[in-house]
C-alpha cells in the first residue's frame, strides 16, 4: 500500500463521478501508479481501470471472509458435471491422478514440473471460503492445497515478474493474476475439498482458488503456470480469456 497514495486516486475517482474528463484524469492518476488492468483498451476500459486501481488502492492487501465450518454448504454446486475431454486427462485419472503435471515457468530461477504427489507434500493450508459465480450462485467450502505463493518462493520469482498466468488441461481455459494476487496468502493451488480429494467436477484434481475474486478466476484443471511481465504476449501465445468473453480481467469481489 505505502507506494501508492490512497488520497489521489480518491481525489481522481470522485472527480471521475464529474464526467468523462474527471474519467481520463483518474485513468492517468492509475497509469501513473501502474495500476492499469491489462483489458484496459476496450469499450469497458475506463471501467476496468476505475474498479481495478479503486480496488488495490482501497482494498489492498486485505483478506476475504473466511467462514466456520457449520456455514458449509451442503449441496456445493460443481458448474461442470463432465470430466474435460482430453484425451490426457483420462489416461491420467485412470493412473489416480498421481502422475498429474503442474509445470512452473517464465520468469522465474528454477523452473520445474510437479506431479500431484509432489505438490502434495508440500506445506497444506486450509480455507473456509465462498466462491461466487458471476451468474449469482454461490456455496461456501474448505478448500485445501498448497498457497500459490509457497510454489513461487520455491522456483525464485524474478524481480520484473508482474503477472502469473495458469493454463488448464482444458485447452482453451486459462487466465491470469496480478503479483499481488498470486502472493496473497488465501490464493490456493488447490487438491482438496471438504476433507476430501478436490471432485472432478470441481476442478479436481487441481485448481486454482482466489476467493478474493469471481469464481471464473478460479480455473480448474491446472497444469502449467507461466510468470511474465506482458500479458500481451501471453495472450498472443494463450489465446485470450476471460476478457473474450467479455468477463473483466480483473473480478475482485
Ligand atoms: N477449466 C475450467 N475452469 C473453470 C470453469 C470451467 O468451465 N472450466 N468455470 C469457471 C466458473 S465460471 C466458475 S463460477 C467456477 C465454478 O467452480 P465449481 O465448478 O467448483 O462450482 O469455476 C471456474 N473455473
Ligand atoms: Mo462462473
Amino acid at each position: 500500500m505505502s507506494k501508492y497514495s490512497r488520497r489521489k486516486l480518491l481525489t481522481g475517482g470522485a472527480a471521475a463521478i464529474g464526467g468523462v474528463a474527471g474519467l481520463a484524469a483518474a485513468a492517468g492518476i492509475a497509469k501513473r501508479y501502474g495500476l492499469v488492468p491489462p483489458d484496459s483498451g476496450g469499450l469497458y476500459g475506463p471501467g476496468a481501470t476505475l474498479t481495478y486501481a479503486a480496488s488495490r488502492l482501497l482494498v489492498g492487501n486485505s483478506k476475504a471472509r473466511e467462514f466456520s465450518r457449520e456455514q458449509i454448504s451442503t449441496h456445493p454446486f460443481p458448474n461442470s458435471r463432465k470430466p474435460p475431454e482430453e484425451e490426457a486427462y483420462g489416461r491420467l485419472q485412470a493412473a489416480g491422478f498421481r502422475e498429474w503435471p503442474l509445470a512452473i515457468e517464465g520468469l522465474v530461477a528454477r523452473p520445474a514440473t510437479y506431479t500431484l504427489e509432489g505438490v502434495r507434500r508440500l506445506p497444506v493450508t486450509s480455507q473456509i471460503t465462498q466462491l461466487t459465480c458471476e451468474e449469482g450462485w454461490s456455496f461456501i467450502a474448505e478448500w485445501s492445497g498448497v498457497t500459490l505463493r509457497h510454489l513461487l518462493e520455491l522456483a525464485g520469482v524474478q524481480p520484473r515478474a508482474r503477472y502469473v498466468v495458469y493454463l488448464s488441461m482444458e485447452s482453451w481455459w486459462h487466465d491470469s493474476l496480478d503479483i499481488d494476487e498470486a502472493l496473497h496468502p488465501q490464493t490456493l493451488v488447490c487438491y482438496g475439498m471438504n476433507g476430501r480429494d478436490l471432485p472432478v467436477g470441481h476442478g479436481g484434481p487441481l485448481r486454482l482458488r482466489v476467493p478474493r475474486q469471481l469464481g471464473y478466476k478460479s480455473v480448474k484443471y491446472i497444469t502449467r503456470l507461466v510468470v511474465t511481465d506482458d500479458l500481451e504476449k501471453t495472450w498472443k501465445q494463450f489465446g485470450k480469456t476471460p476478457p473474450d468473453f467479455e468477463y473483466s480481467w480483473f473480478a475482485g469481489i
